[in-house]
């Protein structure tokens, strides 16, 4: 139904209600700023809201995951696992909600299909799915970094007669796999999470593969309530030593060279990170794991070994090894049984590689050497990452300029929170920002204070418009480029390359920021010590 034309007017529009909304909308308002937030899903919650697929959970330590911001919440909230699943953290979402009344500021079921810039006014109007429009002199986007799912660009998709289904998208109603044939497309994260729950209870299951990833264990435990007692006594500690990691996660990268070191040194080193929980193996790694070769080969034969032990049949442990990249130069996913899934004599997996699909069929799948029947499909096929849920909104700055086309060859920002062309827009978690690699609500918590801050020093100081230079822009896109070229990361196709044949993005770019947090906040400190260098604001 399309709404009443009748313009709404705000201070400060907000797109999004997950965990960054959440907390801009409870931050401006505490400032005192007439706020409104527009989120096109049905409640609060963002990635915890849309993700509820099976065995969707965090792979950030729940307690390290949490908002610091209120000790009161921090007193009343309890995590009952290490890595807590998708319906606790979305009940944690929905606790902040209550707690703070954030929903009487919160417009539900609002998509934003357009957002200008109208320079004679000074402001930006929304205009919603619905047709509901809004103005505000700022716009502040908070549309998630993995937001946007993207289907295969497979033929046929619409043909299929079963049950179809989007990790990113699942549906709110119980989905049972009970003696159902099901296929999974896709081996990233969700699928890693999707494919080890639903290989407990699913008839026969089918794994396309076209990518395999490298997984190590997330070792998930829980939480009894008087750990948890331990856990809040030491929140203080644990928030400042996420603050002093390159990704403010809990564990820090070891300070030695893996080279540094002999074979059953780095061996015995590599052993107690694998039985460690979380990112450990990943985040705690030695410092030159993830920049130089030589390391990062021998990281990743460690990780071979403990496949080959945990996959009986050698043939399809062969295809479960990457074999185009080195252990952690993409994203990891974080697995609870993952390997075993495939000694279980119901569970197929097909090698895209060798025998990509045709088509989408009504009953189910066509590859190159076979026709397969399903009563399910699951495309955990991700996201159009980053600047996936900018583009869905056609987004209109200065003489009309339109985002997409000035990022067509890859993200160009300033602290990848405002791009010069763009006046008063505020991109939290954007491209090019440290938090898009990052524990979000760490990172959140740090874009949230900068934004609120800068846009009270507007108001004492009378100032109306915000708006990055195109030299600090060129300047900060060039050191974004500097830090991600040391990664090995930039020699492979993933998401944080920008890469996304769904979408028809084949080079490779850089979306997100390598430098650290620390150094990211470093940089946001000093921008703001010099009276916001970099920003024109007038
Ligand atoms: O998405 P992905 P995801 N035909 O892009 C395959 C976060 N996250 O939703 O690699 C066949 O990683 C694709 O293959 P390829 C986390 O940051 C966090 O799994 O492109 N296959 C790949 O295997 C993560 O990195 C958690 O060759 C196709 C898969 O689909 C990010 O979200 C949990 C295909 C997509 O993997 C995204 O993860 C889950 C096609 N046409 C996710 N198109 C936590 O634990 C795509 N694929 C917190």
């Amino acid at each position: 139904m399309v709404k009443s034309t009748a313009i709404e007017r705000w201070e400060v529009a907000v797109i999004g209600a997950g965990l960054s909304g959440m907390y801009q909308l409870l931050k401006l308002r505490q400032l005192g700023f007439k706020v409104r937030v527009y989120e096109a899903g049905g409640d609060v919650g963002g990635t915890w809201y849309w993700n509820r697929y099976p065995g969707c959970r965090f792979d950030s330590e729940s307690w390290s995951y949490v908002f610091s911001f209120s000790p009161e919440v921090l007193r009343e909230w309890s995590w009952a696992e290490h890595f807590s699943g998708q319906p606790e953290n979305l009940r944690y979402c929905e606790f902040l909600a209550d707690k703070f009344d954030l929903r009487r500021d919160i417009t539900f079921g609002a998509r934003a299909r357009s957002a200008s810039w109208d320079d004679g006014a000074r402001e930006w109007e929304l205009i919603f799915e619905d047709g509901r429009r809004a103005r505000s002199r700022f716009l502040v986007t908070a549309i998630g970094p993995l937001s946007a799912p993207t289907m295969p660009n497979i033929a046929g998709i619409g043909d299929f007669k079963g049950e179809a289904y989007h990790t990113g998208l699942w549906p709110h109603h119980p989905v049972s796999f009970e003696g159902k044939r099901v296929a999974v497309i896709g081996t990233g994260a969700s699928g890693v999470q999707l494919i080890t729950e639903v290989a407990k209870t699913v008839g026969h299951m089918t794994v396309f593969q076209r990518t395999p990833n490298w997984c190590t264990p997330l070792r998930n435990s829980r939480i009894s309530p008087q750990e948890m007692e331990s856990i809040r006594n030491r929140y203080d500690d644990i928030f400042r030593r996420c603050r002093e990691t390159w990704g403010c996660f809990i564990h820090t990268a070891d300070h030695r060279n893996a080279m540094d070191l002999s074979p059953e040194e780095r061996e015995a080193a590599f052993e107690k990170l694998y039985n460690e929980p979380g990112f450990s193996f990943w985040q705690g790694n030695f410092r030159d794991a993830l920049i130089d070769k030589a390391a990062n080969d021998e990281m990743t034969k460690f990780v071979i070994k403990k496949i080959r032990a945990r996959v009986k049949d050698q043939r399809i442990a062969d295809k479960l090894i990457p074999t185009n990249h080195g252990y952690g130069t993409r994203r990891v996913p974080l697995e609870s049984g993952y390997y075993e899934v495939y000694n279980q004599p119901n569970v197929k997996l097909v090698d895209l590689r060798e025998t990509p699909i045709e088509r989408v069929t009504e009953k189910g799948l066509k590859t190159s050497d076979a026709d397969y029947e399903f009563d399910m499909i699951v495309y955990a096929t991700g996201f159009d990452a980053i600047t996936g849920a900018f583009d869905r909104i056609d987004i209109r700055g200065k003489g009309d300029q339109k985002l997409k086309d000035k990022w067509a060859d890859g993200p160009h920002t300033y602290l990848g929170l405002n791009i010069a062309g763009f006046p008063n827009l505020l991109t939290l978690v954007g491209p090019h920002n440290a938090a898009t690699f990052c524990n979000i609500p760490r990172c959140i918590e740090q874009n949230v204070e900068f934004v609120s801050e800068m846009l009270v020093h507007m108001r004492e100081k009378g100032l109306k418009r915000l708006e990055a230079t195109h030299e600090a822009e060129d300047e900060w896109t060039a050191h974004v480029y500097d830090t991600g070229n040391k990664l090995l990361a930039m020699q492979v196709d993933s998401w944080i390359t920008g890469v996304n044949k769904n979408v028809g993005r084949q080079k490779r770019t850089f979306m997100a920021y390598a430098g650290g947090a620390p150094k990211y906040r470093q940089k946001c400190e000093e921008v703001v010590a010099h009276g916001y260098e970099g920003f024109t604001l007038r």
